[in-house]
C-alpha cells in the first residue's frame, strides 16, 4: 500500500475507531480527555507518582473549580480514606495517604460524571475493609480457572520485557473503585509462581500497580519447598522447609518491598497442605505468617476444605476450623466463602462466620459467574453480596452481621479484608458480558463501603457506563436488581443447590449420580429427591448442620415452619405436597419458581430491545444476543429440573405455566465440551 492510500484508509476508519463502543472503557467514560482544568488550578505540595496520577486525571477530566490536594497525617484514622470539602473558591481533598487523595479524585470525577451537585461538598470516607482484594484464578499458561472473559490479562511470556498497556488500565479501573490488592494467580497454585524468573515478572506488575495504591499478593502451593526447592518434604515444622520459605520471602521482598502476602488453598480438593505431614491448618498458616511478619505481610488461609467423608460437606469447614480458633497468628486471616458449599446461586451463609472468635475472618465472594451462567447470563451480584454481609450470625447476640464481624466493628484491632474471585480476562470489554462489568464495579464499591445499597451502586454504574437518561436508567436498573433472584428461580430455587452438570458447572444435571466417583460431586447428593419429597435434611434428624448456627438461627432453620422458604430445601427434606406459605404445594411452588425465572428473562429481552435508542449499536447487539442465550438456558434449566423431579413427584405441571419444550431423555444426552476437574 502506498502512503497516500494508507493515510486515506486511516482517515476513513478513524471515525469508526473513535466511536466504536467495545466496552473497553468500563465505567470510566469521562468527558473527552484533555478538557479538564489547567495545572495552575491544582494545588498540591507533594511530588509522588500517585499524586501525579491524581493530577493527570484532574487535568484530563475535571471541569469544575480549583482543587487542592492535601496530605494530612491527622487523618490517619481514616486509613486510606479521605475528606472532600468545598469552600467558595476551591475544593479541598485531604487524606493521610496519597492513595486516599487518588480515591478522592475519583470520587469527585464520579460525582461530575453522574451529574451530582458538587457545590457544597462535605464528605468523609473511610473504607469498610483494609484489604480490598481481587483474587485472580489465572494460571501461568494463560488460562483462567472459571474465567469466562478470554485468557489471562497477565502475559507471562512477554513479561518482564514487554508490557501490555492494559496492566495500567486495569490498575486504574481498580483504583477508581477503591480496590487496593490483587492476588495474581490461581488458588490451585503452580509452584513455579515462586520461581525467580516469575518473581521478576511479578515485580513489573507490582511496580505498575503501586502508584495506583495496589499491592500484589500471590497464591502459593504448599509443596513449593519440595517441588521447587528440591527438599525432602514441605512439612511446616521442618527447619529446612522454614528456611526455604524464609529465603523465598527475602527474595520476594527485595524485588517487591510492599508485597502483600500469600493466599493459600491447602488440603482442599487435592491440593497439598500441612495435614499431609500430620500438622494442622494453624501449623501451616503460622509458619508462613512468622516468616512474613517482619515485612508486614499477611497470610490469607482458605477455609474451603472438604473431603469425601460421610459428613455433610456443608459442615466440614466449621468442624475443622473451630477447634483451631485462637491458634492462628495475628497476621493470618481465614478466608471463608460466603456459603458453606461453593458459590451457589443462593446458599445459607457459612456458619463459620462468627464461630471463630479469636481469629480474623474474611469473606470470599465469587465475582466470576461459575454457577451463574458464566458471562452469558446477565446477573447483577450486589444483592447476593449484600445478602451475605447483612446476614445476622447472632454470634455476639442480635446484630452480629457478617459485615460487622469482618469489618472490625465486633472484632477490633485485627486485619480486616474481603475478597472477590475476579471475572476479568483479556476480552476487550474485560468481563465477557458488558453487564458483568457491573459486578466488578459493585464488588469494589461495596468493599469500600458495605452500607451502599445495591440500587445506589446500580444507579451509579448505569449512569457512568451507559447514560443517565431516565428512560434507560429506570428500567435497566430494575432489570439488574431483579436479575439475581431471577437466576436463582430458573437455576435453583427454594434452597436447591449444586445440581449442575459436572465439571464445567454450566447447565443442569439434576440426574447426575457419579456412582463410584465422589458422592459430594454428584447432584443427587444435594437434592435427595425421592418419592416422598426433595431437599437435604440438615436438621437434627439429618446431618444436623443447623446446630452449627448460633441460637436462635439453629431453631429457625431447623424448624420447617420457620425456615425461610428461599432456603427450605437447603435445610429440609420436604414432602412434595407440603403446603407453602402461599397455599401452593411444594411441587407447584417449584414449578412456578422455574416458570417465573423464564418469564423474567423473556421480559428482560423485551425491555432491552426497547432500550435500543439509548445504547450504541455494538453494546446493544452484544447484550441482546447474550439475553437470547440466557432465555434458552433458562428454559433448558426449567425443563430439565421439572421433568426430572416430576419422575419422583408424579404430579402434573400446573396448567398456568409454560409447557416443557424438551424431552428429558434428550436433555440427559447433552454433554458440553467444557473441561473441568469436578
Ligand atoms: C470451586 C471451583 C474450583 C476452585 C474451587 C476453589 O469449581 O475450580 O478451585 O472452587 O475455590 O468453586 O478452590
Amino acid at each position: 500500500m502506498n502512503n497516500f492510500r494508507r493515510y486515506l484508509l486511516i482517515f476513513l476508519l478513524f471515525p469508526l475507531l473513535f466511536f466504536a463502543e467495545d466496552g473497553s472503557k468500563l465505567w470510566l467514560r469521562f468527558p473527552n480527555a484533555k478538557t479538564g482544568i489547567s495545572a495552575d488550578k491544582i494545588i498540591s505540595k507533594g511530588k509522588n507518582p500517585t499524586i501525579e496520577i491524581a493530577k493527570k486525571e484532574l487535568m484530563n477530566y475535571w471541569q469544575g473549580q480549583t482543587i487542592e490536594l492535601r496530605t494530612e497525617k491527622s487523618l490517619k484514622n481514616l486509613k486510606d480514606g479521605y475528606t472532600i470539602k468545598s469552600n467558595s473558591d476551591k475544593i479541598i481533598i485531604s487524606a493521610a495517604k496519597e492513595s486516599g487523595l487518588l480515591y478522592g479524585v475519583y470520587h469527585i470525577l464520579r460525582l461530575q460524571q453522574t451529574k451530582s451537585d458538587v457545590s457544597q461538598l462535605n464528605i468523609t470516607e473511610k473504607p469498610s475493609y483494609d484489604v480490598r482484594i481481587l483474587n485472580h484464578w489465572d494460571n501461568l499458561d494463560g488460562t483462567i480457572e472459571r474465567g469466562y472473559a478470554g485468557h489471562s490479562l497477565w502475559k507471562w511470556e512477554d513479561l518482564p520485557n514487554k508490557i501490555s498497556p492494559r496492566y495500567e488500565e486495569y490498575a486504574r479501573a481498580n483504583a477508581s473503585i477503591g480496590i487496593n490488592s490483587v492476588v495474581l494467580n490461581n488458588v490451585n497454585a503452580s509452584p513455579n509462581m515462586l520461581r525467580t524468573d516469575y518473581l521478576q515478572k511479578v515485580k513489573v506488575l507490582a511496580d505498575i500497580f503501586r502508584p495506583y495504591g495496589i499491592k500484589v499478593y500471590l497464591s502459593v502451593n504448599f509443596s513449593s519447598p519440595k517441588v521447587l526447592g528440591g527438599l525432602e518434604n514441605s512439612d511446616p515444622l521442618n527447619k529446612n522447609v522454614q528456611q526455604w520459605w524464609k529465603e523465598k520471602a527475602s527474595e520476594i521482598y527485595k524485588l517487591i518491598p510492599d508485597f502483600g502476602g500469600f493466599l493459600v488453598k491447602a488440603n482442599s480438593e487435592g491440593q497439598p497442605g500441612p495435614q499431609d505431614y500430620g500438622r494442622t491448618h494453624a501449623d501451616g498458616a503460622n509458619m508462613m505468617a512468622d516468616i512474613l511478619k517482619p515485612y508486614g505481610g499477611i497470610v490469607m488461609w482458605r477455609a474451603f476444605v472438604y473431603s469425601p467423608s460421610k459428613e455433610d460437606r456443608a459442615k466440614q469447614a466449621h468442624l475443622e476450623f473451630v477447634p483451631l480458633d485462637g491458634k492462628f497468628r495475628d497476621n493470618v486471616i481465614v478466608q471463608i466463602k460466603n456459603g458453606p458449599i461453593d458459590f451457589q446461586p443462593r446458599e445459607a451463609f457459612n456458619p463459620l462466620f462468627g464461630a471463630l472468635k479469636k481469629t480474623s475472618e474474611m469473606v470470599e465472594f465469587q465475582i466470576t459467574q461459575e454457577y451463574l451462567g458464566f458471562s452469558n447470563h446477565l446477573v447483577y451480584l450486589a444483592p447476593l453480596f449484600k445478602e451475605t454481609l447483612e446476614s445476622d450470625t447472632y454470634s455476639e447476640g442480635k446484630g452480629s452481621t457478617i459485615a460487622k464481624i469482618t469489618d472490625g466493628t465486633l472484632r477490633p484491632n485485627k486485619i480486616t479484608g474481603i475478597a472477590g474471585v475476579a471475572n476479568i480476562g483479556e476480552d476487550e470489554n474485560w468481563t465477557g458480558n458488558h453487564f458483568a462489568q457491573a459486578n466488578w464495579y459493585a464488588f469494589g464499591r461495596l468493599v469500600w463501603n458495605h452500607e451502599l445499597s445495591s440500587e445506589q451502586i446500580a444507579d451509579e454504574w448505569i449512569k457512568m457506563t451507559f447514560t443517565d437518561d431516565q428512560n434507560f436508567l429506570n428500567p435497566v436498573k430494575e432489570m439488574m436488581l431483579s436479575s439475581r433472584e431471577t437466576t436463582v428461580d430458573y437455576i435453583m430455587p427454594l434452597g436447591l443447590h449444586h445440581i449442575f452438570a459436572s465439571g464445567h458447572h454450566y447447565g443442569p444435571e439434576p440426574w447426575g449420580d457419579y456412582k463410584g466417583g465422589r458422592p459430594d460431586w454428584s447432584p443427587v447428593y444435594y437434592h435427595k429427591a425421592d418419592a416422598n419429597g426433595i431437599g437435604f435434611d440438615r436438621t437434627e434428624t439429618g446431618s444436623n448442620a443447623v446446630s452449627q448456627y448460633f441460637p436462635p438461627l439453629n431453631e429457625i432453620y431447623g424448624n420447617i415452619k420457620t425456615c425461610p422458604e428461599n432456603l427450605i430445601l437447603w435445610f429440609h427434606h420436604v414432602p412434595w405436597n407440603y403446603q407453602m406459605n402461599d397455599g401452593k404445594t411444594l411441587w407447584e411452588e417449584l414449578c412456578f419458581k422455574y416458570d417465573t425465572g423464564v418469564k423474567n428473562v423473556r421480559d428482560y429481552q423485551k425491555l432491552w430491545d426497547k432500550m435500543q435508542p439509548y445504547v450504541d449499536e455494538q453494546r446493544f447487539t452484544e447484550v441482546q444476543s447474550r439475553l437470547k442465550i440466557q432465555a434458552r438456558d433458562a428454559v433448558w434449566w426449567k425443563d430439565a429440573c421439572l421433568l426430572y423431579f416430576q419422575t419422583f413427584s408424579k404430579m402434573p405441571i400446573p396448567y398456568e405455566i409454560e409447557r416443557p419444550v424438551h424431552e428429558l431423555e434428550d436433555l440427559k444426552k447433552i454433554k458440553l465440551d467444557l473441561k473441568h476437574h469436578n
